[in-house]
């Protein structure tokens, strides 16, 4: 196995969270703690649900101690081509993100920090109002994965159409 000199890689992804505040359109679900007061999906995933499990395998997200089984490995996407986690809950707070590229690749893997937004945020109480008015609160971030002289075979694998 050679590393193809030279050569630089990169693919779009996005990671980030969505959350929903409990009401008529979104109901609790039977058996949730009556203190949570969302729902909420930390997720990976192509940029325009394009597939990403070409280069990414699985993907480890680490939530609060809070919350029962808080180590979650996720290793098959959603129809959607997400890899994601779905919960309820109260609080904000910092999720890590671990992720796994396939065998090939040879890479270790990689950590992201991604905070959990569950209200309203901003830069200004316009952006707040924006946001308070939609219909959840989104917090998604746009990422290139870069691979930097990847080995030959995962090359070809990021290179076949
Ligand atoms: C806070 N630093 O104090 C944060 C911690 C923890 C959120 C928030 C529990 C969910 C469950 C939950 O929402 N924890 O019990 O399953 O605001």
């Amino acid at each position: 196995q050679k590393r193809v000199k030279g050569v630089q890689i990169h693919r779009p992804f996005i990671y980030g969270s969505t959350a929903k505040l409990f009401s008529e359109d979104n109901p609790k679900p039977p058996g949730t703690p009556p203190d949570h007061t969302h729902s909420w999906t930390v997720f990976v995933k192509g940029v325009d649900d394009t597939d990403i499990t070409y280069w990414c395998k699985k993907v480890q997200f680490k939530l609060h101690e809070s919350i029962p089984n808080p180590m979650r490995m996720i290793d098959d996407v959603q129809p959607g081509g997400a890899f994601e986690v779905h919960e309820t809950g109260w609080g904000e707070f910092e999720i890590t993100i671990k992720i796994y590229y396939v065998p090939e690749s040879l890479e270790k893997p990689q950590t992201l920090y991604h905070h959990l937004r569950l209200h309203p945020y901003g830069q200004t109480e316009e952006e707040k109002e924006v946001m308070r008015k939609g219909p959840d609160i989104r917090s998604w971030i746009y990422e290139e994965q870069l691979f930097n002289e990847p080995y030959n075979e995962f090359y070809d694998i990021l290179t076949s159409p």
